[in-house]
């Protein structure tokens, strides 16, 4: 699964570059039984099984011995779990500190609770829906972190530039033909008044966030210019109906 990291994008350059390295560790492989056990059935009953502590413990341990190797130590474990904080920019801001990270990942109904216990640090869910493992939840936060590795993006689309940096979402974006089905893209931005499209387009960053993630704005704390620029958005949108 986690090839999609290493053999596309922005994420397999930065790999093939060392500018990060990555290894995935199969639990199977630390089972300890002929049959390569890893889950067995929940103490108390109920449905589905739980993975074993022993396998998941050497499999931790094994990625330690290889970081080591590297020259990182005390890397954090990192559990992707529904039950963890809820993963945001932030988050992968602090991670980005870090020399290293073990992420593990579950699958059935999770992982036994002494396993997390004795080697987990910290425990990151990646939204309120239900998934089938923590894999993709790992991957996400890996294709997070890496793109704001320095010398992964380039100067245009540098992390610095992100809408969630200054926690709006982004304003609409157009490119050739300037008129597609008829319909025309925004004159403003054919004008070349650099301070009326940035306006503009801060605008229209404050009102889709309004209107689509007002927990955003919430939180935001508007300056008066914003304020202003908002209430414009407001009244534009009354008048087109
Ligand atoms: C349907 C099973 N659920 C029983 C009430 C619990 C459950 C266990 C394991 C639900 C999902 C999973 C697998 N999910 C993850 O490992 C996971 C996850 C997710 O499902 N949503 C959002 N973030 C994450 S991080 C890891």
């Amino acid at each position: 699964m986690f090839e999609a990291l290493t053999r596309y994008g922005v994420t397999r350059r930065a790999f093939e570059q060392e500018v990060y390295d990555f290894k995935a560790w199969n639990p199977r492989q630390f089972a300890e039984d002929a049959y390569k056990t890893i889950d067995d059935r929940p103490y108390g009953g109920g449905p589905g099984m739980v993975m074993m502590a022993q396998p998941l413990e050497k499999a931790i341990a094994a990625a330690r011995n290889r970081q080591s190797s590297l020259g990182v130590n005390d890397a954090p474990v990192v559990y992707l779990t529904p039950q963890g904080r809820l993963l945001k920019q932030a988050d992968l801001a602090d991670l980005l500190k870090l020399d290293g990270l073990i992420l593990l990942c579950g699958r059935y109904e999770g992982v036994d609770e002494r396993l997390i216990e004795k080697e987990v640090d910290r425990e990151y869910s990646v939204g309120d829906y239900v998934l089938s493992g923590g894999e993709l939840p790992a991957m996400l936060l890996l294709d997070g972190l890496i793109r704001l590795l320095p010398g992964v993006l380039g100067d245009a689309d540098s992390a610095a530039q992100d809408s969630f940096a200054d926690g709006l979402l982004d304003y609409p974006h157009y490119t050739r033909p300037d008129v597609y089905n008829e319909r025309s893209v925004p004159e403003v931005l054919l004008s070349g008044h650099h301070d009326r499209i940035s306006r503009w387009r801060l605008k229209q960053a404050l009102g889709r966030t309004w209107l689509r993630r007002p927990d955003l704005i919430a939180v935001r704390e508007l300056g008066f210019k914003e304020q202003q620029l908002l209430n414009e958005f407001k009244q534009d949108m009354d008048k087109k109906e």
